[in-house]
């Protein structure tokens, strides 16, 4: 990693930013026009960075810039800029992973934490979409070849011992943001948490009930302990529908910075998580009774189609060109050998599955106790109508999570999501 001398980094706000990429000539001419008629705007709407549309007279570009805290909180809670390194390190990998289904790179400049890339337009951020009720018809294609080629090309399946240790060693620096994950989606939700807030006071209960519940303290902990002690493949690390931009006929991943070598369930269930999410916001967005049925079937079908086609694509890898240190051929020759390896790669996806089982759980408990929330809640305006919906996910997510066995098929998870969708929890009903 290149070094980062102290007094490189400026916050680059409209008039620097202009200089400095006046000063680039390849960008430069990918704007067009003179510099000063490109028009800037920032429009970070997520947790952390500074993020800017540039456009000139020939095309525009999309900048992000770290920021030495968290956006959402500010600077009293300083955030190391490396991870503008990491981000920048994931994405060049996902592109040769998975090419075309992450945005092109443009420029990096370590010092000042700042990367520039092409512009997605008229790409929406997929989570805005999902509130809308729009369908995204290409969306388990694109999520499922990203996912199964990143996951299975940078675990021990597909690299040599030696060439997995150097990719974990690669990314172990990008900690704190770990330490995020551990603290905001592990940890505090089920304890008393400065930073911690939900529905009051109807969930009031439900907050207090999973403070004191000691079977999910036991799963959630068990989760924790996978996410920091089973570096398997290279997660982008935040695979929400807030880090996918869309078009119906485009899908692009964006975002990697929070990317180390985890768990694959942690990525797979965030993606089925945040679509189980935006099926239970879905009620308390509609204007009149079953509105959004229609929406609501197709989500349930794609939560269903992701891990299906998730699973095939990736087992098709496997089957077509593992050449990985893990499963030496050599130990699995002949044909009742094959068929051992078959029975074990069965194997290995069901335990993939419960993993994604519980960590889906625990990506949805965290938005709806935890600091970062998300817009499928939040924008539904009646308080009461938002616990309802957070309610009915939040019971889901703890059968996932302390009853893992009970939803052995992607069917099971499916099928008691879509039993909830008219249940009453008691401070609606009293
Ligand atoms: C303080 S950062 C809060 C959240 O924003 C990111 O998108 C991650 O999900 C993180 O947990
Ligand atoms: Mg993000």
């Amino acid at each position: 990693m290149t070094q980062r001398r102290a007094g490189d980094y400026r916050i680059l706000h409209e008039a620097a930013l202009r200089d400095h990429l006046a000063g680039l000539p390849d960008l430069a001419a990918v704007l067009g026009g003179e510099p000063a008629s490109w028009s800037i705007t920032e429009v970070g709407d997520g947790n952390l960075n500074l993020v800017f549309i540039v456009k000139g007279a020939r095309g525009g570009i999309a900048v992000k810039q770290a920021l030495p805290y968290v956006r959402l909180v500010g600077e009293s809670w300083p955030l190391p800029l490396s991870r503008a390194h990491y981000e920048h390190l994931a994405l060049s990998r996902q592109a040769e992973l998975a090419p075309g289904l992450v945005p092109a790179l443009l420029h990096h400049n370590e010092a000042l934490a700042l990367t520039v890339m092409e512009l997605l337009e008229p790409h929406i951020i997929m989570r805005k979409g999902l509130v809308a009720a729009t369908q995204y018809p290409r969306f388990v294609d694109d999520i499922t070849t990203f996912m199964a080629r990143t996951l299975f090309f940078t675990s021990e399946l597909a690299l040599s011992a030696a060439d997995k240790k150097e990719g974990i060693a690669a990314f172990a620096g990008n900690h704190a943001l770990c330490k995020i994950t551990e603290d905001l989606i592990f940890t505090d939700p089920y304890r008393i948490a400065e930073q911690n807030r939900w529905t009051a006071p109807y969930l009031d209960g439900l907050a207090a009930a999973l403070r004191d519940d000691m079977e999910l303290h036991v799963a959630i902990s068990r989760l924790k302990l996978r996410f920091m002690a089973s570096p398997e493949a290279l997660l982008h690390g935040d695979l929400h529908t807030g880090s996918i931009m869309v078009t119906e006929g485009q899908t692009r991943v964006i975002d990697p910075e929070f990317a180390f070598y985890g768990p694959m369930g942690f990525d797979v269930g965030a993606v089925l998580a945040n679509l189980l999410m935006a099926y239970f916001a879905s009620a308390g967005h509609e204007r009149s009774p079953g509105e959004r049925r229609a929406f609501e079937d197709w989500v349930l079908e794609t939560v269903e189609k992701v891990w299906n086609e998730f699973a095939r694509k990736f087992l098709d890898l496997w089957r077509g060109g593992a050449v990985g240190d893990a499963y030496p051929a050599s130990l699995f020759a002949g044909e009742q050998g094959a068929a051992r390896l078959e029975a074990e790669r069965q194997a290995y996806m069901q335990r993939l599955f419960a993993d994604t089982v519980g960590f889906a759980a625990a990506k949805t408990i965290r938005r709806i106790f935890g600091l970062a929330h998300n817009i499928d809640f939040e924008l539904i305006e009646n308080p009461q109508r938002r616990a309802v919906s957070e309610a009915r996910a939040v019971r889901l997510a703890r059968a996932m999570m302390v009853e893992t066995g009970a939803f052995p098929a992607i069917a099971d998870v499916t099928g008691a999501a879509q039993k909830l969708r008219d249940w009453h929890p008691e401070f609606a009903t009293g």
